[in-house]
């Protein structure tokens, strides 16, 4: 993203928001750890920070190569664990 930093091991970042249902706002104080398995199946585990002002949690991942990503987000929010399968997205070029 614009204006955000990234050391020379990351390329990309990830970033997605959570919405609490029952009140319509924003979480900010999950903790999100994910992990990328890459095409040539190395894989990166971080943790997404919440962003205040970009409001979204991010992470930068090293993607740097064509084809299939995996990510698979682990979630804890109010003592509650939150499993959910893999993400999957290309990359073409
Ligand atoms: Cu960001």
């Amino acid at each position: 993203m614009e204006g955000m930093k990234m050391n020379a091991d990351s390329t990309h970042e990830l970033s997605g928001s959570l919405l609490d249902e029952e009140n319509k706002k924003s979480i900010t104080d999950a903790k999100i750890n994910l992990k990328i398995i890459r095409p040539d199946g190395s894989d990166q585990i971080k943790r997404a920070l919440w962003m205040e002002g970009m409001n979204h949690y991010g992470a930068d991942f090293k993607m740097d190569q064509k084809g299939k990503y995996q990510i698979l987000p682990s979630l804890k929010w109010e003592r509650r664990n939150i499993k959910q399968d893999f993400i999957t997205i290309y990359r073409n070029s």
